[in-house]
């Protein structure tokens, strides 16, 4: 009698991840081995101050935000490890592995997660991911400039899936 197995299969995307300023820099070895531990290859890696130009062009969604000049004062305090991470389904999976935007409620919800550990408010909340293709694509552009061109879109892999 025929078995039927369906494989799915995710695209490969890259995603661009940040570890934030200050607490979460004491941990980076620990989150790098972490990040590849979870089957991320890390396709460029800079540590960097962020200018306050480009964290307003980073964060530019939340701009009319009453946490804005805090959030880009913060982002611009120390240096970041901005790292481009690829796999399949990298953005949602990296999203999973930092946990929801407030460490509090992280610490609830999902405890083993970077923000619940590494956190320490909704503010300075440890790492940052994009939060779609479209945005790691323009985040990559921003903070790696000339450098993005070998690593922005989406490789070719089909999204979808096959009966096997
Ligand atoms: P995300 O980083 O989980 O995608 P966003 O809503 O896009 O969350 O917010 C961007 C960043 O702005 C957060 O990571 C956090 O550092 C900061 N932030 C979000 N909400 C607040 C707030 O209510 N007060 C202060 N800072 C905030």
């Amino acid at each position: 009698e025929a078995q039927q197995e369906i494989h799915f299969f995710f695209p490969r995307q890259n995603t661009l991840a940040l570890i934030k300023p200050n607490s979460a820099q004491e941990h980076k070895a620990e989150i790098l081995e972490e990040i590849k531990s979870k089957g991320f290859a890390i396709k460029n890696q800079q540590e960097k101050y962020l200018s306050e130009e480009v964290a307003e062009e980073f964060y530019k969604e939340h701009k009319d935000k009453p946490f804005f000049s805090q959030l880009v004062q913060f982002i611009c305090s120390g240096p970041c490890l901005q790292l481009v991470l690829s796999k399949e389904n990298a953005v949602e999976d990296w999203r999973m592995m930092m946990g929801p935007t407030d460490p509090n409620r992280a610490k609830e919800v999902s405890p083993d997660s970077l923000r619940a550990r590494f956190g320490s408010d909704i503010l300075h909340n440890a790492v940052h991911g994009s939060s779609s293709v479209e945005q790691s694509d323009r985040e990559i552009r921003l903070l790696f400039g000339d450098l993005s061109a070998a690593v922005t879109s989406t490789e070719g892999e089909e999204d979808g899936f096959v009966f096997v």
